[in-house]
């Protein structure tokens, strides 16, 4: 199958601004879009400039940075809030309105009719100057699919970019998302976007499917960061994008994801979730004996991304009761001390022992290879100093 190409649209200064823990300073928002921008993601998207006054300057802020990611604005479809977008120097506004029957009827009370009334009003107006436009159904997956396609064919048809397609509540499966996307790609021309909310462990699955069913943009927040539990994070995206289609993630910085999570990470003072597919401390950490030894033959047996990809190493954990003697003989090799397959086996079936106390971290492990099986001076003497050579053998600690 061949896959079209995906863009990222990245909304950890709008959505992400939306998580319970997230209060980002100017300075702090500057140093995240340049980390974007350095990253590579196509369209960063901003909190909008209505938010409130210092919203409008750090909107402004951010637009004079001449980055080359485009800085799109999230606004609601009022002509006020569009004509303050466009003051702040946006590359494109992303609409929204809300067209399931809870927020017609909990929220903004509209019709349809008067949904794309409000639609056809600003988009008209914003035809006028150079800059993109998207219109989105919040909660598109609690709206009815007729009323979707009365709105979106309506808004492809005054000329908008992109329809948004959000996943308001993580309501959504993959199929069904698969489902709506097909069927909104075979009535639009414009583009597709896609948004997904996590509340039910699905969004970058739900991503995934959006753009196998034809949506060209995807949005992502740094570490997943949005309303309640938040969205596709754009680190598992882009893992998930690399696993399907490495192509179309080679104009992205990958060796930078790591320092992009942390970077947000410590700004909102949280730790990268341990399940971060690639961030993650343990993402290319293999400890029981069975896996490692054949990580140790070939990585590729147990790891569908390559931690070169992304500037890291693989960790391989020997000091713990499920340990292998094949993992303690690679250790020994980067320690420069040759161990043979029996030797290797004590020394295993020694850490297993004990290490059902606790686990013991790499210098115990080390000490213990180092003494378990003397080598000649003259061998030791040779691999003085090499271990930092071979790198996939971390501690456990
Ligand atoms: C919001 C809701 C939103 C919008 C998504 C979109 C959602 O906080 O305004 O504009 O496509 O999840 O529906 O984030
Ligand atoms: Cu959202």
């Amino acid at each position: 199958m061949r896959y079209p190409t995906c863009a990222i649209i990245d909304s950890t200064l709008r959505e992400g601004e939306q998580f319970a823990r997230a209060s980002f300073s100017p300075n702090q928002k500057i140093q995240i879009a340049r980390a974007l921008d350095a990253f590579g993601v196509e369209y960063i998207e901003v909190t909008s400039p209505c938010a409130s006054p210092q919203s409008f300057e750090d909107c402004r802020a951010i637009t004079s940075l001449g980055l080359r990611s485009k800085i799109l604005t999230h606004t609601r479809c009022h002509m006020d809030d569009v004509q303050r977008a466009l003051a702040a120097g946006v590359d494109g506004i992303n609409l929204v309105l809300g067209t399931s029957s809870f927020l017609r009827e909990y929220s903004h009370g509209k019709t349809i009719d008067a949904v794309i009334a409000a639609a056809t009003e600003v988009i008209t107006f914003l035809q006028q100057f150079p800059i993109e436009v998207r219109f989105s159904c919040e909660d598109s997956m609690r709206s009815s699919v007729d009323d979707l396609l009365r709105v979106y064919r309506a808004v492809d048809a005054l000329g908008v970019d992109r329809v948004g397609i959000a996943d308001t509540v993580g309501a959504g499966t993959p199929r069904q998302i698969y489902d709506l996307v097909a069927r909104v790609r075979a009535e639009v021309r414009c583009g597709i976007e896609f948004h997904g909310h996590n509340d039910t462990g699905c969004a970058v699955a739900n991503a995934h499917a959006a753009w196998e069913a034809g949506a060209t943009h995807i949005d992502t927040t740094v570490l997943g960061i949005g309303e309640r539990n938040g969205i596709a994070p754009l680190s598992d995206w882009v893992a998930r994008l690399h696993a399907t289609s490495p192509r179309l993630t080679e104009h992205y910085h990958l060796p930078s994801m790591v320092a992009l999570d942390r970077l947000v990470a410590d700004l909102i003072g949280l730790e990268i979730p341990f399940t971060g597919c690639v961030t993650s401390f343990c993402a290319f950490t293999h400890k029981a004996g069975i896996h490692t030894k054949a990580v140790i033959n070939h990585p590729q047996t147990y790891e569908i991304l390559a931690p070169e990809t992304f500037g890291l190493t693989r960790q391989i954990l020997t000091g713990h009761r499920l340990t292998g003697w094949n993992a303690v003989a690679a250790r020994g090799e980067a320690l420069g001390v040759v161990l043979r397959p029996e030797q290797a086996r004590e020394v295993a079936r020694f850490i297993k022992a004990i290490s059902d106390r606790g686990p013991l971290n790499q210098e115990q492990v080390d000490q213990l290879i180092l003494t378990m099986v003397p080598q000649p001076a003259a061998h030791q003497d040779a691999f003085e100093g090499r271990e930092n050579e071979v790198n996939y053998v971390h501690s456990v600690s």
